[in-house]
């Protein structure tokens, strides 16, 4: 972990346990500081080295929390989060996992019934005691041992969103290296999977030893796991990286096969053994003339290709696979018949049909979401603050009353703007499909997002095709509402969802929140041979979201999908008579 992911974790924690004790307010902005700190370039021990008023310089560190950064980084400790540890000596990252506890209920369940591990809460779940609680029941009680697994394992891999940056950043690192004649990330987060288990990243180079005394000399790396002659893993964060060397005439090979998936690897492997050919991570190589017993051995037969992985391909009469693709849902077959798509591209993107500010729950204005959009190089953005309906908590969204003011607030920005502003409104769906906001107010709007944010179980099919059948609603926001490593999100049977979609010409969206990423790639592949139009969202509640957009168009090209099927990657004026 680097210092300021350290320091970002203390201030998230401290943020939990002021709301565990009720507090209002202030846990938002130690959560806001912790994400500024560990987003911030400079390192923060540098920076508490020259003082508080250094550290206050950070966006949304305030002198307060500056001063218990300093105080953190001098003493190794925070007096007031001590106390706080002491007052509720809870893991409260561990019960917080859990869905449905928040850092309130854990204050409760330790109150009123001593809890304080996952252990704990499993204990007392499983012998009825916490439904008889106050604001508790025997659902919510069987939902809180459901979703105990799941929080058990949910650590245990990481998100794309939070594990790619520290990648890429292994990467240019490596790279810049002298010794290093090509660097790759390879594995799971090359493939963009919304989720990875360790970050694979593979170097070509002749000289193995210089390689991998810089590796693990990285300067983020919070501990060397191993390290060998041409492999090593270190930690970064809560993340791990190995890095692989290889011979610079076989890193194609060594790309190809370290990529994965494991499914497409034998797939393609299969075409090779059906034409007397073997692929491993050395090469691909003929092998037609030798005698079984021979075969085994790694690098024998005649090498026919390794160098890139456009020659591993080619040998086995197929076109290079984007990575996203190879999971073995077909891409196989259509490399080999020169049907692959022509994916979308994060440049593609010309707009965000999904924003908002802070009408509802978002941190800033409609004209700094629309100046941020147009900084970000979008030539469109739709703001869709909350509305108000079953389902919205803490009463943030906006009466039919109040949606109408805002509207007048967006042409004003408009009339200001660059960029084309479209009025929207994120409309909840109901348990049964209906919408939450009046079909008056709804024809007045441009944009309507209709969300399901309640209910989340179980399966959603019916009610999000009622919700994209009505005439109103322009997109499915989050369909599934899963959230990774919290809750999976409802079942739909995409085939179904995607055709009434396709028919009644609503766009299902991909969120690409790294926490929800929803709807998936294997999803959105099927929605789209239905027919169905797919919108990249980021659901940006502050500028610096946008940059999200990246993980949600990956997630569309792991759903094959091409810039025809991305109702952002239109002109606006395609748009609009999408909308319209
Ligand atoms: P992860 O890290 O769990 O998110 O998933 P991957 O796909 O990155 O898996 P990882 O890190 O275990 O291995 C990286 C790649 O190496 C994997 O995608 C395919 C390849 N690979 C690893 N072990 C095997 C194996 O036993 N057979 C084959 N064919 N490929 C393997
Ligand atoms: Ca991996
Ligand atoms: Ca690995
Ligand atoms: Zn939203």
């Amino acid at each position: 972990m680097t210092r300021n992911d350290e320091v970002a974790a203390l201030l998230e924690e401290f943020a939990m346990r002021l709301d565990a004790q009720g507090v209002d307010y202030k846990p938002r902005a130690y959560e806001r500081a912790a994400e500024s700190i560990r987003d911030h370039t400079v390192d923060i021990e540098a920076l508490a080295a020259e003082g508080t008023d250094a550290v206050a310089e950070i966006d949304d560190v305030g002198d307060a929390i500056s001063s218990k950064v300093v105080e953190y980084l001098e003493t190794g400790e925070i007096a007031e989060l001590e106390e706080l540890r002491a007052e509720l000596p809870v893991e409260i990252d561990a019960l917080t996992r859990v869905e449905g506890v928040g850092p309130r209920t854990v204050g409760q369940l330790y109150e009123e019934l001593g809890v304080q591990t996952l252990d704990d809460l499993e204990a007392t779940a499983e012998a009825g005691e916490i439904q008889d609680l106050r604001g508790f029941g025997e659902k919510t009680e069987q939902n809180i041992l459901d979703g105990i697994p799941f929080a058990r394992e949910a650590h245990e891999r990481q998100l794309l969103g939070e594990a790619r940056p520290r990648g890429e950043r292994v990467r240019t690192y490596l790279a810049d290296h002298d010794a290093v004649s090509r660097c790759e990330l390879a594995g799971s987060i090359r493939r963009w999977k919304p989720t990875i288990g360790d970050v694979d990243v593979l170097v070509g180079s002749d000289n193995p030893e210089a390689v991998i005394d810089a590796f693990t000399d990285y300067p983020d790396a919070s501990a060397v796991i191993e390290a060998g002659s041409t492999k090593a893993s270190i930690r970064v964060g809560a993340v791990r990286v190995d890095v692989r060397v290889v011979a610079p005439e076989e890193f194609g090979a060594a790309l190809q096969y370290f990529t994965g998936s494991k499914d497409h690897n034998v797939a393609v492997r299969n075409r090779a053994l059906d034409r007397g050919l073997k692929i491993n991570e050395y090469g691909v190589f003929d092998v037609s003339a030798l005698a079984d017993d021979r075969q085994e051995h790694q690098r024998a037969g005649e090498r026919v290709g390794g160098e890139t992985e456009t020659e591993m391909y080619e040998a086995v009469s197929m076109a290079w696979v984007p990575p996203e693709l190879r999971e073995d849902r077909g891409e196989v077959a259509a490399a080999a018949g020169e049907e692959l798509p022509a994916l979308v591209e994060p440049e593609d993107l010309r707009g965000d049909l999904h924003t908002h500010t802070e009408w509802s729950d978002g941190d800033n204005t409609v004209a700094e979401m629309v100046a941020a959009a147009a900084d970000f190089g979008h030539e469109y953005v739709c703001l869709t603050d909350h509305a108000t309906g079953p389902g919205m908590v803490g009463g943030v969204g906006l009466s039919d009353a109040e949606i109408r003011d805002q509207r007048a607030e967006i042409r004003a920005a408009e009339d200001e703007a660059d960029i084309d502003v479209l009025a929207g409104i994120e409309a909840n769906i109901d348990a049964d499909g209906a919408i939450s906001v009046g079909d008056d107010v709804l024809a007045e709007l441009d944009l309507i997002v209709a969300s399901p944010h309640a209910d989340l179980d179980g399966d959603g099919t019916d009610r999000l095709a009622a919700a994209a059948r009505h005439p109103e609603v322009d997109i499915i926001g989050h369909p599934t509402g899963r959230q990774l490593n919290q809750r999976e999100g409802m079942d739909v049977d995409i085939e179904r969802l995607g055709a009434v979609a396709a028919e009644h010409g609503t766009a299902l969206e991909i969120n690409a929140n790294p926490n929800r990423l929803d709807l998936a790639g294997r999803l959105v592949q099927r929605a789209v041979e239905q027919g169905a139009t797919v919108a990249v969202n980021t659901d940006a509640h502050r500028p610096s979201s946008y940059d999200f957009a990246r993980y949600g168009v990956h997630v569309a090209r792991r759903g094959w999908a091409e810039p025809d099927d991305v109702l952002n990657a239109w002109p606006i004026a395609e748009v609009r008579s999408f909308l319209s």
